[in-house]
């Protein structure tokens, strides 16, 4: 068993009599209750999941397991000569709670140089799909393909399966997936956007480094790869993408079906889309400029057309959040330290975008958060260091999301959760509901 596992083992059968305690002696005890407006309304805000992976303050952002952004980047140990640290030691930090020591980390990069062999099999079936899919279905084709290599599907059914042990499956499957997803959109953006020129793995490059090395791309976007990855990782488990794995493995599917539907969910134009959707509205806004120069005047005309079409301004609002999305700004931040970057005419666009749509938002008087979400910044990082196939931008969180769905899961399983089935009504028992006062 490795380290990782061994680690999670520990954590996991630990953290069971609380589960057990909280089910058997106040599984009664209310915590929300139901309004009509949620039961229609998408079930905003009702507190009916569990999650210890990430949690989402709607003032303060994002935490993964207890720490901020900055926390989080500051604890992990770094990738040689870099700030950041590198998704292997983010990884065992979402599925243990605890910070890893270099050592635990190499452990890590040294399993997942195992695990992220893709299947040669993966690659035919991604060449015969049409080479104008969108890269979002071929990710997900990639994922299905993979399932007959399903540990934990073997485990069910083997005669063997209990309750108890199924966690270990899925946590080999959730390594795999994690290992070897970066990998699998390495080989899609080179066969759609590099005439199917494909690069063999590095075996000695973490993976952030490795997708930078196997996209052609050069050693500073290696950071840019691993604050990616991190980033998009987790944002609680409501979202569409990690609400979707949970409640798809909740009926025991295994994490390729689960993941397959996540990313399904994540392709989305309100969800992992969006931050395809910001750089199209740029680029639409650009050519109708003409040549002009981008001002306030004409950024705050384009919010209003696109507000007055009855359309969203992508990259804005959200759910939960009802601040600026400290994804965001952990990638302003990033643009702001770059040489080069900062000066970039694109960005430049966007951080006047981020001074305008706010007021115009806050002004049209609909959006609940008129703050840019992780979307609005991601795009421009992206373009400035050449990746500029913009439909490419949601594999990019695809690869991140995985991290946090395949944790989410592999402790879902490990503590034994049940199969999500909440209760539907009718409209006529809503208005008879509604009557009654
Ligand atoms: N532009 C215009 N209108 C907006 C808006 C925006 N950016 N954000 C919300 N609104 C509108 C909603 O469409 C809704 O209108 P309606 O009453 O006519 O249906 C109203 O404001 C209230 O919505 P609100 O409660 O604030 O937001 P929701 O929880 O319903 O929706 C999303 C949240 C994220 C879907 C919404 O803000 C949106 O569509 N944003 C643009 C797309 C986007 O950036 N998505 C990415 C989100 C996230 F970060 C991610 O998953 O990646």
């Amino acid at each position: 068993m490795s380290q990782l596992k061994e680690k999670l083992q520990e954590k996991i059968q630990a953290h069971r009599p609380r589960i057990t305690r909280l089910t058997k002696e106040f599984g009664s005890v209310v915590i929300d209750k139901v309004d009509i407006g949620q039961c229609i309304g998408g079930a905003r805000d009702i507190r009916c999941l569990v999650t210890d992976i990430s949690y989402l303050d709607p003032q303060e952002g994002i935490r993964f397991r207890g720490k901020t952004i900055p926390e989080t980047f500051e604890a992990l140990p770094k990738a040689a000569g870099s700030e950041y640290p590198t998704v292997e030691s983010f990884w065992y930090f979402l599925l243990t709670g605890e910070v890893p020591t270099p050592d635990q980390v190499k452990a890590v990069e040294a399993e997942f140089k195992v695990r992220q062999q893709v299947p040669e099999y993966v690659y035919t079936a991604l060449r015969a799909l049409p080479r104008d899919s969108h890269p979002m279905v071929m990710l997900s084709v990639a994922i299905m393909t993979m399932q007959k290599e399903s540990k934990f599907c073997g485990f069910y059914n083997s005669g063997k399966f209990n309750k108890m042990d199924a966690w270990e499956y899925v946590y080999e499957d959730a390594s795999d997936i994690v290992a070897r997803i970066p990998v699998v959109a390495a080989f899609i953006y080179n066969l759609k956007y590099r005439g199917d020129k494909q690069v063999a793995i590095d075996q000695n490059l973490d993976m952030g480094a490795n997708f930078a090395h196997m996209i052609g791309q050069s050693d500073q976007y290696k950071d840019v790869a691993r604050m990616y990855f991190i980033l998009h990782s987790d944002h609680e488990s409501g979202n569409v993408s990690a609400h979707t794995t949970h409640l798809v493995h909740s009926a025991l599917s295994d994490p390729y079906y689960a993941y397959a539907a996540g990313l399904n969910g994540l392709a989305g134009p309100l969800h992992g889309l969006a931050n395809q959707e910001v750089l199209g509205w740029i680029m639409d806004f650009q050519k109708k400029l003409n040549g002009a120069e981008p001002t306030k005047e004409n950024v705050t005309k384009a919010l209003w057309d696109t507000l007055n079409a009855g359309q969203v301004v992508p990259g804005y609002g959200h759910a939960v959040l009802r601040k600026t999305d400290p994804r965001y700004t952990a990638q302003r931040e990033f643009c702001l330290k770059t040489p080069g970057l900062k000066e970039d005419p694109l960005f430049k666009l966007v951080a006047m975008i981020f001074e305008t749509a706010p007021g115009v938002l806050t002004e049209h008087g609909k959006t609940k958060n008129p703050w840019p979400n992780v979307d609005a910044q991601s795009g421009v990082i992206q373009w400035y260091y050449g990746v500029k196939e913009w439909d490419f931008y949601t594999v990019l969180f695809g690869v991140g999301r995985a991290l946090g769905c395949m944790a989410n899961i592999t402790w879902d399983r490990g503590l034994g959760y049940a199969i999500e089935r909440p209760k539907s009504v009718t409209t006529d028992m809503l208005e008879k509901w509604a009557a009654e006062g």
